[in-house]
């Protein structure tokens, strides 16, 4: 299924006058603003081929029809996103819950809809079909080489498919830690899961990054051999220039700063890159902005002043993910509030009077400072969104013209009521 682009414009033309009406009280509100809607195109954000089928959770999962069945329906999927937003040009893939076989085929795929391969992740969380031996108690971490070993050649593995797809980073998520004290020897954990990551980074091309995500808990729930971004820091410290922490949002002990562990680890230049997420109690894989936006935004906050301070370029220096995926929406329209949430964010974080807070951190005016930051908040950027969208061709309102267009109803006729998507 594609969408057809007159669809898209004569969408925009119904919204057209209300929209250019908001935004020309925006640009009244906000400096700059040419200067934000161009930084606004330029940025994308990756889709996790694994959050286009309903998610679900240990006690059930309620799939949605028309789910993609194939790592090719993934990529429609996310090119039909693409189209009506224009800020979702790549999918991240998971291996083996993906199979790329035909490359070219695939590669080919992908450019017809206009995407990019982004980081691609390995799984060493779940035993697999065929394996030889068991993840049960860890896997780069595990008392055994063996085990050590099957998991680095399934890394390796994985490097080699992204190099095919032509991806440029791998992220690592590991499931190792314990459930109860006394079952690791933390120290003997850690120097394992290190030369387990040192045998994967040799095998980095030049130009590959490797992300390292941390996690509090969950499935471990005594310990995670990398449990938060100082331990993530610690590891990718020891690896070299190419190693990178990756942030998940829903990855930290409840009231964690977030904005605060952005901050450091760009300025230490070991910051990878994010999945994005909302969450109430853990790791929820909530919509993004759906229950903090505010923390949403200091995050941006800090990374727009971190990025600036360093010369980085907003688009292209870090890796922008979502890793999102629940029980209750469909998930298109759910990536698509996510996508926006962020753009928000960022656009919002892009429209902080900069200088004012430099002048009232200095001069330690608290009130000025967060007279700034909320006025930024709470000035409504979402026409600034809109407009990027507008000027590369997406749609003035995605999710309203996805519904309009009943993508959904389409791709059930197509691919049926009962398909299961591959993943999670
Ligand atoms: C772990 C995680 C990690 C996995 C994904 C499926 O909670 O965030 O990124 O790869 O979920
Ligand atoms: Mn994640
Ligand atoms: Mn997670």
């Amino acid at each position: 299924m594609l969408i057809d682009s007159n669809k898209i414009a004569s969408h925009n033309d119904d919204l057209l006058q209300s929209h250019q009406n908001k935004l020309i009280f925006t640009a009244s509100e906000i400096a700059e603003t040419e200067n934000i809607i161009k930084k606004l195109i330029d940025f994308q954000i990756a889709i996790p081929s694994w959050a286009l089928g309903t998610g679900g959770t240990r006690f059930g999962r309620f799939p949605g029809g028309g789910e993609p069945r194939s790592l090719e329906e993934k990529m429609e999927d996310v090119g039909l996103l693409h189209a009506l937003n224009n800020s979702s040009g790549a999918i991240s893939l998971h291996i083996p819950w993906d199979i790329p076989s035909d490359y070219n085929a695939i590669k080919a795929l992908a450019a017809q809809h206009n995407l990019k391969f982004d980081a691609v992740n390995s799984n060493t969380f779940q035993n697999q079909a065929n394996q030889e031996h068991s993840y049960k108690f860890g896997s780069l971490q595990n008392v055994n080489k063996a085990i050590r070993k099957q998991a680095v050649d399934h890394n390796i593995e994985v490097i080699k498919q992204g190099i095919e797809l032509g991806s440029e980073s791998l992220t690592v998520w590991l499931a190792d830690g314990s459930c109860f004290p006394g079952q690791l020897n933390f120290r003997k954990a850690y120097q394992n899961t290190l030369e387990s990551l040192e045998e994967i980074y040799a095998a980095l091309p030049a130009n590959w990054k490797l992300f390292l995500e941390y996690k509090c808990a969950e499935p471990n729930f005594y310990s995670t051999t990398v449990a938060d971004w100082g331990q993530s820091y610690s590891y990718v410290k020891k690896l070299g220039d190419k190693a990178l922490t990756l942030v998940d949002l829903g990855h930290h002990l409840p009231n964690a700063n977030i904005e605060q562990i952005v901050s450091l680890l760009l300025m230490e230049e070991k910051l990878g890159g994010f999945h994005f997420n909302d969450s109430k109690y853990g790791d929820d894989d909530l919509t993004a902005g759906a229950l903090k936006p505010y923390q949403l935004f200091l995050i941006f906050n800090e990374l727009v002043e971190g990025m600036d301070a360093r010369g980085m370029n907003h688009a292209k220096d870090l890796g922008w993910m979502i890793d999102a995926s629940h029980n209750v929406k469909d998930p298109m329209e759910d990536l698509l509030q996510s996508v926006e949430a962020i753009m928000i964010a960022y656009a919002q974080a892009l429209s902080v009077d900069r200088k004012a807070l430099e002048i009232a951190q200095e001069e330690n005016d608290v009130v000025r400072a967060q007279e700034i930051l909320q006025n930024a908040y709470r000035t409504d950027v979402r026409a600034l969104v809109a407009e990027a969208r507008l000027r590369s061709g997406a749609a003035l309102n995605p999710v309203a013209l996805y519904r309009n267009l009943n993508v959904r109803k389409g791709l059930i006729t197509e691919r049926g009521l009962n398909t299961i998507a591959t993943g999670l």
